[in-house]
């Protein structure tokens, strides 16, 4: 949780990156209108994103890109393919290209000091979206829109309670954990929210006997738990980081024999159209919804950031949870 020192840190951030990027753009002799007024030059917006790992991360993409194109804005998009070093290279070239505003989803949460002091140098300030970065410099970036992910954490372990009741589980709770991407904020805290749960309400009765990244995609998802399945054949709980590698996770217990949702309860992240449709055959037992929907939200926070104004530091999405009984209903409402 951002304390106040955070929030005013902030606001003199966004002022100062504002005001000097606004002065550094007058230098160039650019009028800097924005994009909505019709008149004046568009605003421009260098756009990193991680890849296209997920379905999750298709619907992210969609958003933003409808959204910018809404906006009005000029999008210099790039896709890392989930590596870093492409992220740092497109971030070099928006820099290069002297855009108004970077935004950008780290795949990872190390390794950005270098390259957002060189943003910072030339005064174009930097919006992360989704994931979060670690570093000692807060006015490195100007705010984060994205989700809680230890609370998603804390809220898969909440629902796993209510499937083990609605299941009538009786016994040990042996629970393989597939991992997102090593390294990657969702991944870590998703972990660490979950593990918080376990630690103070179920020290005696549950116990992660595998767990593993499948970096977040189908096929890792169904490799690594075949792999499970095949060290540890009494697991009777799946947690995935994410819809896509439960989904690749309930290939390989079917290809095992057994009962996805059944001889193994479920619960993922995300909720994408093929995770609910997966929760309305039976297959996955609840979902923690992780909305990719961050579009119109950042796009109003890169024209305030353009325009120097103050925002808050972590402008965090709305989402909800749902049991296995409300996927049929939630179906044709979902809009990702
Ligand atoms: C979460 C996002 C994660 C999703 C995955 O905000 O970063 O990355 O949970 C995606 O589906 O790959």
């Amino acid at each position: 949780m951002l304390n106040r020192r955070n929030f005013l840190t902030a606001a003199v951030g966004v002022a100062a990156a504002g005001g000097l990027a606004a002065c550094a753009k007058e230098d160039e002799g650019s009028s800097s209108s924005s994009a909505g007024d019709g008149g004046g030059k568009k605003l421009t917006l260098g756009f990193s994103q991680v890849g296209s790992e997920s379905g999750w991360r298709s619907a992210n993409t969609d958003s933003v890109k409808a959204s910018a194109k809404e906006a009005g804005y000029k999008l210099q998009f790039s896709d890392a393919q989930q590596k870093q070093e492409n992220q740092i290279s497109a971030i070099r070239n928006f820099i290069a290209q002297k855009v108004d505003v970077i935004a950008f989803s780290p795949v990872v949460v190390t390794g950005w000091d270098a390259v957002l002091k060189e943003a910072k140098a030339k005064k174009i300030p930097v919006v992360l979206t989704d994931r979060s970065v670690e570093t000692s410099d807060e006015s490195l970036y100007v705010t984060l829109v994205g989700s809680d992910f230890t609370d998603e954490g804390r809220r898969a372990a909440k629902i796993l309670e209510k499937v083990l009741e609605t299941a009538g589980h009786k016994g040990a709770v042996k629970i393989a954990q597939l991992e997102g991407t090593t390294g990657a904020a969702p991944a870590i805290e998703r972990a660490k929210g979950f593990k918080e749960v376990m630690d103070a309400d179920h020290k005696d009765d549950w116990k992660i006997v595998a767990s593993q990244t499948g970096d977040f995609t189908r096929a890792g998802g169904k490799q690594v738990m075949a792999a499970f399945l095949q060290s540890n054949p009494d697991i009777n709980v799946l947690y995935a980081h994410n819809d896509d590698m439960g989904l690749g996770a309930i290939q390989a217990i079917e290809a095992a024999g057994k009962k996805p949702g059944k001889d193994i309860l479920i619960v993922t992240v995300d909720g994408v159209k093929d995770g609910f449709v997966a929760m309305s055959e039976g297959k996955i037992n609840a979902i923690v919804e992780c909305n990719p929907l961050l579009g119109p939200q950042l796009m109003e926070v890169v024209q305030k950031v353009k325009d120097g104004e103050t925002v808050e530091r972590w402008i965090k999405t709305k989402e909800s949870d749902f049991m296995q009984a409300q996927a049929k209903d939630a179906l044709p409402t979902r809009k990702y």
